[in-house]
């Protein structure tokens, strides 16, 4: 059990992430049994649910002539475009069905501006815009977090660097999260992470 200032977040274990899903992230749903039992090691659980409205600015079907996978620039910086995913109430948006959801204090819903994309838990892909988490987290007096979920290398990892510049000592349970995986963006998330500070564990 970990002391009660440490918190364990959960980030995006939603269908349209598991195989068979809009932006399926190989072996996704892989990590639900591992998150799952970790869970009864917090006393704060926070769930992030990727949360976008149809025709949201990140989705290729917005960009004529444009491609999932390729790359626009936006007001806000370069943006990869996806394919339609986790829209608003839609049944890939869903949590995972073997999500202890019950478990969760809180959720966090990201993504939900038309024109700009939110990987972090924190903030927007502006950098600048918050979620309220951070506020939240300070409120009720949670100091340190872990995290796992998906995908490795966008969300996750997005969540884990705003995290440390936050000032917050954060772990990366890597044996309970799946990346995506676009030319490289794996190891280089993993560097990236590493060179913030960010623990990548494997597990205890
Ligand atoms: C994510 C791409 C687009 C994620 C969300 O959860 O990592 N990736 N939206
Ligand atoms: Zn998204």
């Amino acid at each position: 059990m970990h002391p009660d200032t440490h918190a364990l977040i959960v980030i995006d274990v939603q269908n349209d992430f598991c195989p068979g899903g809009a932006l399926e992230v190989p072996q996704g749903d892989r990590v639900v049994p591992g998150i799952n039992a970790l869970m009864k090691e917090f006393g704060a659980v926070i769930l992030t649910q990727d949360w976008h409205p149809a025709g949201h600015s990140s989705f290729a079907s917005q960009h004529a002539g444009k491609e999932p996978f390729d790359t626009v620039e936006m007001p806000y910086g370069p943006q990869i475009l996806w394919p339609d995913h986790c829209v608003q109430g839609s049944a890939g948006s869903a949590f995972h069905p073997d999500l202890q959801v019950v478990r969760a204090d809180m959720i966090v819903r990201k993504g939900y501006n038309p024109k700009i994309d939110s990987y972090s838990a924190f903030f927007e892909n502006d950098h600048e815009t918050p979620t309220g988490l951070h506020g939240y987290l300070q409120e009720r007096g949670l100091t340190t977090l872990t995290m796992a979920g998906l995908a490795t290398d966008f969300c996750v990892k997005f969540s884990a660097l705003d995290a440390a510049k936050l000032g917050y000592p954060v772990t990366v349970r890597e044996d309970l999260c799946r990346g995506i995986d676009l030319d490289g963006s794996l190891e280089a998330a993993r560097q990236e992470m590493r060179e913030a500070g960010v623990t990548l564990s494997q597990g205890a």
